[in-house]
């Protein structure tokens, strides 16, 4: 699918998605969700990472409001379960994913943020869950997301007061794990996402998929999957070829 507000370019090994829809802050209308989601699911397989951005001055502002017309209570719950398909593809697609925010990252363009890998921030960022005083709530998965990277009490307060994060206290708070200097971001995320590439997949693999969920896991269980994956890397032919590397350089030694 072609759709204007979206831009894929493929450098080297990393796919680079960026939204384009500069003149509406990047908000993300059904179209734009649906090319985000086709996107991620169609990536060339020669691909290994990806990263995101936004084009203009801010990173997304979210829902795209001016679609968030009268809808049934079915309507609505279709709606936030077609966010839940595009976002899960991008958490739990084939590479990891890599935003580089700036400016606004608003409600949708939270929840978004929130559902790629590593976050790399400029000192432009702000933080903000508007849903709180527009009489709505989440629903790109941000309740389950957000809470994650900086907990419950932090996402409460923030849609019920309107509280706004900029760069610095966010990064406190775990919104992202880099902090960098403004217009950088894209350029510290390309830079991620090549080293990420080149991870074997598997470990990457493991590191998307299973990590999040032993996280969730009672620690015996935890434990059991950990061994499983863990056991499954080690077989990989990749993985040997990398050790009898690092085993052949260091023997000299
Ligand atoms: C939009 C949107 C939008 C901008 N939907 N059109 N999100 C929000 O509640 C955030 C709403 N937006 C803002 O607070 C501000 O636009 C920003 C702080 C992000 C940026 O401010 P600024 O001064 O740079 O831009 P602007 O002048 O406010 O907006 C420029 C244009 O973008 C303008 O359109 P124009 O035709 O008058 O030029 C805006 O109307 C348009 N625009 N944001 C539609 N969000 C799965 S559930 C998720 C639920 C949510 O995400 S709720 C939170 C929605």
């Amino acid at each position: 699918m072609t759709n204007p507000d979206l831009h894929l370019d493929i450098r080297d090994e990393v796919a680079i998605v960026r939204l384009t829809r500069g003149a509406k802050r990047n908000a993300l209308s059904d179209g734009l969700i649906l090319a985000l989601r086709d996107t991620f699911e169609k990536l060339p397989g020669t691909v290994r990472a990806a990263v995101i951005d936004g084009e203009g001055p801010h990173f997304c502002a979210g829902l795209d409001l001016s679609e968030l017309k009268e809808r049934d209570a079915g309507q609505g719950m279709q709606h936030s379960r077609l966010w839940h398909g595009a976002l899960d593809l991008i958490q739990h697609g084939p590479v990891p994913v890599i935003a580089a925010l700036h400016g606004a990252v608003v409600g949708g363009g939270l929840e978004l943020a929130s559902a790629c890998h590593i976050r790399v921030a400029d000192r432009s960022t702000f933080y903000a869950l508007p849903e709180g005083s527009r009489g709505i709530f989440v629903g790109g998965g941000g309740s389950v997301r957000i809470p994650k990277l900086i907990g419950v009490a932090r996402m409460t307060d923030m849609m019920m007061t309107g509280r706004v994060y900029n760069a610095e206290d966010g990064e406190r708070a775990n919104f992202a794990q880099y902090l960098v200097d403004e217009g950088t971001a894209f350029d510290k995320a390309f830079e991620l996402a090549q080293r990420v590439a080149t991870n074997a997949p598997l470990t990457n693999y493991a590191l998307m998929h299973a990590l999040p969920r032993i996280a969730e896991q009672s620690a015996d269980h935890g434990f059991f999957t950990e061994a499983l994956i863990s056991g499954i890397t080690q077989a990989a032919p990749e993985a040997k070829q990398r050790v009898r590397d690092f085993l052949e350089a260091a023997a000299p030694r």
